[in-house]
């Protein structure tokens, strides 16, 4: 018999079609609707390996039930869906998607941080409306980006692929990281500070820190009030980072400039979430990674590495 592939969304068949060579491979039929909990506990108590997204939540409860299960391969760098412990008691591997994502990732945050220190969403939604009435000196003005200082909360991969391009905008950078970063220093001239310092200094604080018991509400309303008046916040690792209903506060009583947001505590967002409501947040569904060339880049790491558990081989990109 052979082994069993479950891929939690409908990939594209082009990707998949070394896994049907080998294995047996079922497919939840639909890109964009996440699998039921349903069909995935199903799933999880019967196959040999499968292939996750961000939002499907893999937890104890779910693992217990696997007896086959030799292989989680999640697509994403992040792994924060998976319970790591559970998985690592019952001896499943589990990878994950790095480096292909980095450069990506950090065009999205970078674009991020332009758009939203100049305004480009409620500019261009005045533009559509027809509000351009007349030309007004101080019209949708918004913050510089060139020459100021950037404040970079998680000097990781990702962290290290935004400070490349804030050197090219003549920016200071400033980070703050669990360990110091002697390469990134050399590198870009960037400046370790710590947590309340970085926040005190920064014109724009980018975070860029993986999602984990330590960095759950990380940046709440004490370090909000930290932020300059005229500061950003761009948010693109994980929502659980930063305190929405602080954020909501800050950014409605305008004790910081902007927020810019591609992740959210929960995803997909709620409709008619108050922090989409304030004209002063530029918001973009989870969209880091996503680029053509990326996402299937990505895929490629997920087939490669069940193929290689399943084969009895190392895979790459082991976390567990
Ligand atoms: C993913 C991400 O694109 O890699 C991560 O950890 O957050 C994003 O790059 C997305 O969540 C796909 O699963």
């Amino acid at each position: 018999m052979k082994p069993t592939v479950f891929i939690t969304r409908k990939l594209p068949e082009e990707i998949i079609a070394p896994l049907k060579e080998k294995f047996t491979v079922r497919m939840w039929d639909s890109e964009d609707v996440a699998v039921t909990d349903y069909v995935l506990r199903e799933e999880i108590a019967q196959v040999d390996a499968l292939c996750t997204m961000l939002s499907d939540t893999i937890d104890r409860d779910m693992l217990e039930s696997a007896t086959n299960l030799k292989v989680i391969s999640n697509m994403a760098v992040g792994f924060n869906n998976i319970d790591t412990e559970a998985a690592k008691e019952k001896g499943i591997v589990v990878t994950n998607t790095p480096d292909v994502l980095t450069e990506t990732t950090a065009d999205l945050a970078f674009g991020l941080l332009l758009a939203t220190a100049r305004r480009f969403n409620s500019a261009e939604k005045e533009l559509r409306q027809g509000g351009w009435l007349s030309w007004t000196p101080m019209g949708f003005t918004g913050m510089d980006v060139h020459g100021t200082s950037v404040g970079i909360i998680g000097m990781g991969r990702i962290g290290e692929a935004f400070a490349r391009r804030a050197k090219g905008f003549n920016m200071h950078v400033l980070y703050h990281n669990r360990s110091r970063k002697s390469d990134a220093e050399k590198e870009y001239q960037a400046e370790f500070a710590e947590l309340d310092d970085l926040l005190k200094r920064a014109d724009h604080v980018v975070i860029l820190v993986p999602f984990t018991e330590e960095t759950k509400g990380m940046i709440g309303e004490r370090e909000l009030a930290l932020m300059k008046k005229t500061a950003t916040l761009i948010s693109v690792s994980r929502g659980g980072i930063v305190d929405e209903v602080a954020l909501y506060d800050a950014l409605k009583n305008e004790t910081i400039f902007a927020a810019g947001l591609d992740v959210y505590e929960t995803e997909p967002v709620p409709v008619r979430h108050p922090l989409l409501t304030l004209p002063n947040v530029t918001a973009v569904p989870h969209i880091g990674s996503a680029s053509v060339k990326t996402r299937h880049a990505m895929m490629q790491l997920n087939v490669e590495a069940i193929t290689d558990v399943l084969e009895g081989k190392e895979p790459e990109n082991r976390v567990v």
